[in-house]
């Protein structure tokens, strides 16, 4: 993937901060590709004949990240299909819930390309940790439970937060209050992306 053609913004944020909810909106009004490496491992855990399944089901269980150069190829394989569903080298691509340890920021800006900037959904826990369990009421997801909560805070601050610091280092940074009604952190969303990509 050539940066001239294609270009990457990473959605980050803690778990529940509202990642997917703002993405899909993106999705529909700028057309982007949104892509969750979340969605892309559960895709690959149901996948017959996965030789990753067991592995990704564990660790998304614990709240832990899954071998970076799992999802990374999973990424790198969306994007190469989403281009070529398009019949373009040309792209524009949201990576939802990536980097969220340095090993990967590392290998993706090496295999794929560096992120243009980096939109970080802000958001307290006990906002966060309402929201997900009013979600697995319903979502079936694994990790919607009290216990798999606090370990995906966890590591949300102990590994993925460092990844944040560094890109702000880098100035890619776009930080977001995302405690508002999703209209409202759309509207801010849409305000600072204009300032960036113009
Ligand atoms: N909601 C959203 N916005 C709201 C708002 N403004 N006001 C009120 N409610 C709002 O939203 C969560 C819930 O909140 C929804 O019910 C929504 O309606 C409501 P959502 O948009 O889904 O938030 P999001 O940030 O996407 O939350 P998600 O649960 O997807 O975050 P995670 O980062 O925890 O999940 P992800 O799928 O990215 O990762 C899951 C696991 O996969 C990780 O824990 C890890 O084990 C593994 N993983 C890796 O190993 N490596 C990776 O690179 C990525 C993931
Ligand atoms: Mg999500």
């Amino acid at each position: 993937f050539s940066p001239d053609d294609v270009t990457v913004l990473f959605v980050l944020g803690g778990p529940g901060a509202g990642k997917g909810t703002q993405c899909a909106r993106l999705v529909s009004e700028h057309g982007f590709t949104h892509l969750s490496a979340g969605d892309l491992l559960r895709a690959e855990q149901e996948r017959p004949g996965s030789q990753f399944g067991d592995l990704i089901k564990n660790y998304i269980k614990d709240g832990l990240i899954v071998p970076m150069e799992v999802t990374v190829q999973l990424l790198e394989n969306a994007m190469a299909d989403a281009l070529r569903k398009a019949g373009s080298a040309k792209g524009r691509f949201l990576i939802d819930g990536f980097p969220r340890k340095m090993d990967q920021a590392h290998r993706f800006e090496e295999a794929v390309c560096p992120a243009r900037m980096v939109l970080f959904y802000d958001c307290p826990e006990a906002v966060m940790e309402k929201r997900l369990l009013e979600r697995g009421k319903t979502s079936g997801r694994a990790d919607d439970n009290a216990e798999s909560i606090r370990k995906r805070f966890r590591t949300f601050v102990e590994t993925s937060m460092p990844v944040v610091d560094y890109y702000e280092k880098e100035a890619k940074v776009v930080k977001i209050d995302a405690t508002a009604s999703p209209d409202k952190v759309f509207a801010e969303t849409q305000k600072r992306l204009a300032e960036r990509l113009g």
